[in-house]
């Protein structure tokens, strides 16, 4: 709170003959919240913010009334001043007895939230988050208090006991909701994606799964990797976060290794990421526009070609770029050696990037991170959202649980 705020607030509190902060003092057991009390919430009243009388207006119905808004900046007419599913009510004063502020919850900046539990022997290194953690703090989405990037939170919580660490998840999310009844707190519910990082799941060497697209749970399946490196499992985190909030293999369709699709949710970019401005290994979700590309007409010259309001200057700080699982010279912008020969040719030639025997012609390629869904498929969010961003979505996944293709496959000869 601003030294502003402050003043409004105290003056105000002076006013109505109150005094202390935060939410208005609530006997525990009122705070205690159930997943059958989520549902009925919405008629609940919530706690009044300190500040704020029965009687206040509130424009939003989101529980903060329009005056106390103003103190803290949210907008009085959005439920989700920041558009991030976490309702303004949630990220100031908490909801249940989830204090979402303690946690870095701000209700002016996209947040994330991610529980992550573990096999014994797999918690993640601190560094290999960090990858992703950095990886959305850099993107280019832009928040009402006039920062840029989305705070990842990934709050590493406990280890599976090692009785429970069920060797092969099969069927993945029957035996995933028997882990997760057990070691998430059912409070986090609206606010956390939850993830597991284990070993295996329906019998394969796939890397991980999403729970459908968008969605609220991941499993992280490297365990089996003996050799796997930071990078590979930070690639991993954040492409299958990156299903969870909405993206597919192709960014709007289920396409796979589509050239002009610059983004780790393309498998060739899964485990190495981009070079970007010179600093290689960089995880990224697209963040240019591609035009369509022909895989019968390539000219390796001309490259690539950006959609506004992405520009050439754009692409040329993207290199490291890969097909057909070799890393090439050349940006996005200019002189790509497509074929790997290590020749840039003035020729224009056909090649077959995502092996289907067809010479296809790809659509232009989307920018992500302006096109994320924040809503864990309808899961995330509170009921603080109000009526005017209600809790369920028209179609509730772009993919469903069940149709989710299992993510890259590791060669399993490096099976431990
Ligand atoms: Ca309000
Ligand atoms: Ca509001
Ligand atoms: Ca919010
Ligand atoms: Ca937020
Ligand atoms: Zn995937």
């Amino acid at each position: 709170m601003s030294p502003l705020q402050k003043n409004l607030l105290s003056s105000f509190l002076m006013f109505l003959g109150v005094s202390g902060c935060g939410v208005a003092d609530v006997r525990e057991e009122e705070t205690t919240t159930t997943a059958r009390e989520m549902a009925s919430a919405e008629a609940a009243p919530l706690p009044l913010p300190v500040g704020c009388l029965p009687s206040s207006p509130d424009a939003d119905k989101d529980g903060i009334c329009d005056f106390i808004e103003m103190v803290w900046g949210t907008n009085p007419n959005s439920s989700d001043t920041d558009g991030d599913r976490l309702s303004d009510y949630a990220e100031l004063f908490g909801f249940g007895r989830l204090d979402l502020a303690a946690l870095g919850a701000n209700a002016l900046k996209k947040d994330i939230f991610v529980e992550v539990d573990y096999y014994p022997g797999l918690r993640p290194a601190q560094a290999a988050l960090n990858r992703v953690i950095s990886a959305f703090a850099n993107a280019p989405v832009s928040n009402p208090d006039g920062s840029t990037g989305v705070s990842l939170h990934l709050v590493v919580d406990q280890q599976i006991a090692a009785a429970d660490a069920d060797p092969d998840l099969n069927p993945v999310w029957k035996d995933f909701d028997k882990l997760k009844s057990k070691y998430f707190a059912a409070s986090r519910g609206p606010f956390f994606h939850y993830m597991v990082i284990a070993n295996h799941y329906n019998g394969d060497y796939s890397s991980g799964i999403s729970r459908g697209i968008p969605a609220h749970d991941l499993v992280v399946t490297l365990g089996y990797a003996g050799d796997s490196t930071a990078l590979e499992l930070a690639g991993t985190i954040m492409h299958e976060l990156g299903h969870n909030i909405g993206l597919r293999h192709g960014g709007t369709d289920n396409a796979n290794y589509k050239p002009n699709y610059l983004s780790i949710m393309n498998y060739e970019y899964q485990f190495y990421g981009f070079t970007i401005g010179g600093v290689a290994n960089v995880l990224d979700y697209s963040r240019v526009r591609v035009a369509s590309f022909n895989e019968a007409t390539i000219n390796e010259v001309a490259a690539f070609a950006p959609v506004a309001p992405a520009r050439e200057a754009d692409l040329a700080r993207i290199s490291g770029l890969r097909f057909n699982e070799v890393q090439v010279i050349g940006n996005a912008s200019t002189n790509i050696d497509f074929n790997g020969d290590e020749d840039i040719s003035t020729a224009s030639y056909s090649r077959d990037f995502n092996r289907n025997g067809v010479a296809d012609v790809f659509p232009a390629s989307q920018n992500d991170w302006t096109a994320l869904l924040y809503d864990g498929g309808g899961q995330i969010g509170d009921p603080a959202l109000g009526f005017l961003q209600s809790l369920n979505r028209e179609e509730l996944f772009l993919v469903a649980p069940d149709e989710m293709e299992p993510c890259l496959t590791v060669d399993p000869s490096r099976a431990r």
